[in-house]
């Protein structure tokens, strides 16, 4: 699941000359995060700094010069600790494996940075991150102290951020290979989550069938917390408790997707507990799939982002008057939001490294318009809170999210979580066929 260096050589360019002159770029892979006394959690990379290395080690630093130069400080090798923990790549890996023109050990960290700062104007960092901001102004302060040995302290500090986020926006193919392959993983987990379902089972019994199918097939970790809310539980969006009885009438929501080589997949599947919909689940769900359908043919190339998400809510609005549980003109609830105390989320968000992924959504005020090779999802829904008493008692406690991963291509949205039952009769048909 490992690109070639070339691919994390031609990015660490790219960004670079985004940048313009006399800017050097610093970046951390961040630290490893204690669980409990001396057991760790699994270390998993920023997803910029993997990015831009395709390096998994914790505390490394990568330093890019405005040729795309790069020089990385990393753990040393260390045959005691490597008895230990496992296997590290060293200095040695980090030039041969990864590509850097220089590597040294985190102990020369301070050398490194005060040798490649001295004389550069702009330091670019990802301004949030402010361990990285606090240690950059040390160093700064360090070669400003020097000015008499004739250091040359650099003048500023600059977000790198939205230069890497919109790169990270735009997929390439081997981004994109990856990440149908991580939705295709999660497809495998829903299906085999419908076909395991039995009224009785705990939730958690059932989220192990999706965990179990993401690690068989190499996605190690779930890219999110995954959400299995039977009945009423489903009106929690991130409901991650998972700890109920599933009774026999409910409705299961799973929001589930499995992470591999670092890329997200994000699926959401509602199906009945006991294989079945009843009437008022099979119109409310009818309600979402066609919001759903309505929404998907509005991913185009050259489509504004809101276009979706504003037809989804047009569909859902318009079937709540329908159904009974909204009362007046569609228009005017619309302009109201009076929807929101059954639909309160976006339709969707970019998808990639993060499962809620980087790259801005409006350019100068205004939504911005749909590229090829953008990644994001669709995901309509409706929740029907338990205690809403203005709405028929036969709606209350009823949720309901259809989600799926679309990529944006000149040809039209390509679906890369399919083959995923979503209409009712392709659920009833899969959940009887168990
Ligand atoms: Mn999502």
């Amino acid at each position: 699941m490992k690109l070639s260096k070339e691919i994390y050589r031609e990015r660490r360019q790219r960004l670079m000359s985004a940048l313009g002159d006399h800017t050097i770029a610093v970046i951390r892979a961040g630290e490893l995060a204690t669980r409990n006394n001396d057991c760790d959690y699994e270390f998993r990379p920023h997803s910029c700094f993997f990015y831009l290395t395709g390096f998994n080690e914790p505390s490394a630093m990568l330093f890019i010069l405005p040729t795309g130069e790069s020089h990385m400080a990393v753990l040393p090798k260390d045959p005691e600790r490597e008895q230990w923990d496992g296997f590290r790549h060293g200095m040695t890996g980090a030039m041969q494996t990864f590509g850097m023109d220089q590597a040294v050990e985190l102990d020369e960290l301070d050398d490194l940075a005060l040798e490649l700062f001295d004389g550069a104007d702009h330091i670019a960092l990802l301004m949030e991150d402010e361990l990285l901001r606090d240690q950059v102004l040390t160093w700064r302060d360090a070669l400003a102290a020097r000015a008499r040995q004739g250091a040359v302290a650099p003048t500023s500090i600059v977000d790198l951020s939205d230069a890497l986020h919109e790169m990270r926006l735009i997929k390439d193919a081997a981004e994109i290979d990856i990440m149908e392959r991580a939705a295709q993983i999660s497809v495998q987990a829903h299906t085999q989550a419908m076909k395991a379902v039995v009224p009785g089972m705990m939730e958690y019994q059932l989220e192990a069938e999706l965990n179990y199918v993401f690690m068989k097939n190499g996605a190690r970790v779930p890219a999110y917390n995954n959400i299995v809310a039977s009945g009423s539980n489903a009106c929690v969006l991130h409901y991650i408790k998972n700890d109920e009885e599933i009774a026999d009438g409910d409705l299961i929501l799973i929001d589930a997707g499995g992470e591999l080589g670092c890329y997200a997949s994000d699926i959401t599947r509602t199906f009945p507990a006991n294989g079945k919909f009843s009437e008022p689940q099979a119109q409310l769900y009818q309600l979402v799939l066609d919001a759903y359908h309505a929404g998907l043919a509005q991913m185009t190339v050259g489509n504004p982002y809101e276009a979706f998400h504003n037809k989804a809510v047009e569909v859902l609005v318009t079937g709540l008057v329908k159904l009974g549980l909204l009362q007046g003109d569609v228009e005017e609830l619309i302009e109201n939001k009076a929807y929101r105390d059954f639909y309160m989320h976006n339709t969707g968000h970019w998808l990639g490294l993060d499962v809620h992924d980087c790259g801005r959504y409006k350019e100068a005020g205004e939504s911005r318009l749909l590229q090829a090779g953008m990644v994001l999802t669709l995901e309509p829904g409706l929740y029907i809170n338990p205690d809403n008493e203005s709405v028929d008692p036969k709606w209350r406690g009823i949720g309901i999210r259809i989600e799926d991963d679309i990529l944006i291509r000149e040809e039209g949205p390509y679906v890369l979580t399919h083959g995923l039952v979503k209409e009712i009769a392709e659920i009833e048909a899969l959940m009887a066929s168990k």
